[in-house]
């Protein structure tokens, strides 16, 4: 042979082994699709994967990650996950041109990789949540055994005429039936878990909202400032934050659904459905709900209307008693449908606050990302130890005997929010003219209500903001200052009193463990 068909014939030889492995790797994913959408679509091997990764992802990996690609932070996983087994495809692809039974044996074995990872998700539901790994890694690993025995060197004719080429045709037609078998199964797939979701979306769609026994009280005039850039004081669900370790949101149907309350002191144990829920006396309050990974000046706090059950009721009527009157439980943990466990106080739960599993969010149903069909809402708690979404159990049970999913991983067990502020307008680095500039923004202090705002234009003295008229000690507060600007850089930093007359601290402390504090400073150079 001389030195070129040589590489010639090298450069065929890793062609065919890198479309080997990843036609194999293509089938697997497919072949999992499809098992996955007869099976349970949350066991599928990415969304498995990518859960047991989001679950062992230190706090503050999972910090960064919210920083650097916020909501998106899921599809990045995705991606990367796929990204390594394409890698893994193409190594194995190549292996399996000169060791057939290795090549397809590694493909086996990633197949079991992603039935454990199954088998060890929160929400499994037994063995049959391994099916679509170890289902897909066969369907990949025979495909990959036979591409590979067609991608051999044609012998040269013993006459020793020309010869020495590649069964090409042999290849083309193995592969080209796998792509087409491989993309039906997947289709196929995709289809099965559409219908499912297409299922809860009608049960949404269905749903008619009963009016509230008990009304929001009616929002006082002037609780909406009319500064352009403010936050409005009503987030709509659409532009309302959106934290979870969901890779796929939930899509539950409303029909099949069920809450369980049980456990330590729950002498009435009850199993609850949507109708049963929704035909009780509901409230309808505005309350602003924060995440415990809001850093100062972020962007994970949101206002809404919400419409729910009082829990302190469901909770009574299973006999559950509160601490302080003798109750053995000190801590409610609710469990939801992809496994999440949220504890929270059953003291503060019972005190009288508006605790609710809200069913309505700004008049509607729950959106999907937001919990439907129902979720838990407590004022004054950070969402990780309260606002349990797509939430299908409720047990009662004491602090020292049971660590709920954030706390395993270092957060506090108990979480009030932090007194905070935060400047909407102008946004860093503006560049506004000197004369008025009308610095606004939002404050909240929920359970203790905000009732000062004040501005600091760089080492100068506190001056209070205009408020907006007040909802209730569980909303937030908008407000806004006519700021004398005068050219150069400045720095304005904003600070709230909430209502028991403490200042916000100045102190300045990490997300992790129970929330930052600090205040939200703002640079601006005025033209
Ligand atoms: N099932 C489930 N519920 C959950 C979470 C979650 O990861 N899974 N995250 C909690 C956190 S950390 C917050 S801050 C709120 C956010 O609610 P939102 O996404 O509706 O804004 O939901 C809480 N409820
Ligand atoms: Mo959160």
């Amino acid at each position: 042979m001389t030195g070129v068909s040589s590489f010639r014939s090298k450069l065929v030889r890793v062609t065919l082994g890198a479309s080997a492995g990843l036609l194999a790797g293509f089938t697997a994913l497919a072949v999992a699709e499809l098992v996955a959408g007869l099976v349970r679509p949350a066991a599928g091997p990415v969304t498995v994967v990518g859960g047991a990764v989001i679950d062992r992802t230190p706090a503050a990996v999972k910090d960064f990650a919210i920083r650097a690609f916020g909501e998106n932070d899921k599809t990045v996983l995705r991606l990367g996950i796929l990204a390594v087994l394409a890698l893994v495809a193409l190594a194995l692809g190549t292996l399996a041109l000169s060791h057939r039974r290795a090549g397809a044996a590694g493909v086996l074995l990633f197949g079991i990789v992603g039935a454990t990872a199954a088998l060890g998700r929160p929400d499994s539901t037994g063995t049959g949540d391994a099916l679509p790994s170890l289902a897909g890694a066969l369907a990949g690993a025979l495909v990959l055994y036979v591409l590979a025995s067609r991608a051999v060197p044609v012998p040269a004719p013993a006459d020793g005429g020309a010869g020495g080429g590649w069964n090409r045709r042999g290849f083309l037609t193995a592969a080209g039936v796998t792509v087409v078998a491989a993309a039906s199964a997947g289709g196929l797939g995709r289809f099965f878990t559409g219908r499912r979701a297409r299922g809860a979306v009608a049960s949404r769609e269905a749903l008619v909202l009963p009016a509230p026994a008990s009304p929001a009280p009616a929002l006082p005039a002037g609780v909406r400032l009319k500064v352009p850039g403010i936050t409005p004081f009503t987030t709509p669900a659409s532009r309302f934050y959106r934290v979870d370790t969901a890779l796929t949101v939930p899509k539950v149907d409303a029909g099949t659904w069920r809450l369980r309350i049980h456990g330590e002191g729950v002498t009435r144990p009850r199993t609850y459905t949507l109708d049963q829920l929704l035909a009780r006396p509901l409230i309808e309050r505005d309350i602003t709900l924060t995440c415990v990974s809001n850093e100062v000046g972020g962007p994970y706090v949101g206002n809404a209307r919400w419409l729910g059950v009082p829990l302190a009721d469901l909770l009574e009527e299973a006999g559950v008693l509160p601490p302080s009157r003798g109750g053995r439980a000190d801590q409610l943990v609710a469990r939801s449908v992809d496994g999440m466990t949220l504890g929270s106080p059953v003291e503060d739960l019972m005190d009288g606050r508006d605790a609710m599993l809200a069913v309505g969010m700004n008049g509607e149903p729950l959106p999907f990302e937001h919990g439907f069909p129902v979720r838990m809402l407590v004022p004054g708690l950070y969402g990780y130890v309260s606002a349990c979404k797509w939430i299908t159990g409720i047990e009662l049970t004491a602090f020292d005997a049971y660590d709920p999913y954030w706390v395993r991983r270092g957060w506090a067990r108990e979480a009030p929010v932090k007194t905070q502020s935060r400047i909407d307008t102008p946004k860093p680095f503006a560049r506004p003219a000197a004369g008025t500039v009308v610095v606004a923004g939002v404050a909240w202090a929920q359970r203790r209500g905000v009732t000062r705002v004040q501005i600091r234009v760089d080492d100068g003295p506190w001056r209070d903001a205009d408020l907006a008229a007040r909802a209730g000690v569980d909303t937030w507060r908008q407000w806004s200052y006519r700021w004398d600007a005068t050219p150069g850089g400045h720095t304005l930093t904003v600070r709230a009193t909430d209502g028991t007359g403490r200042v916000q601290t100045e102190r300045r402390t990490r997300t992790v463990p129970d929330g930052a504090s600090g205040r939200h400073g703002v640079f601006v150079t005025v033209t």
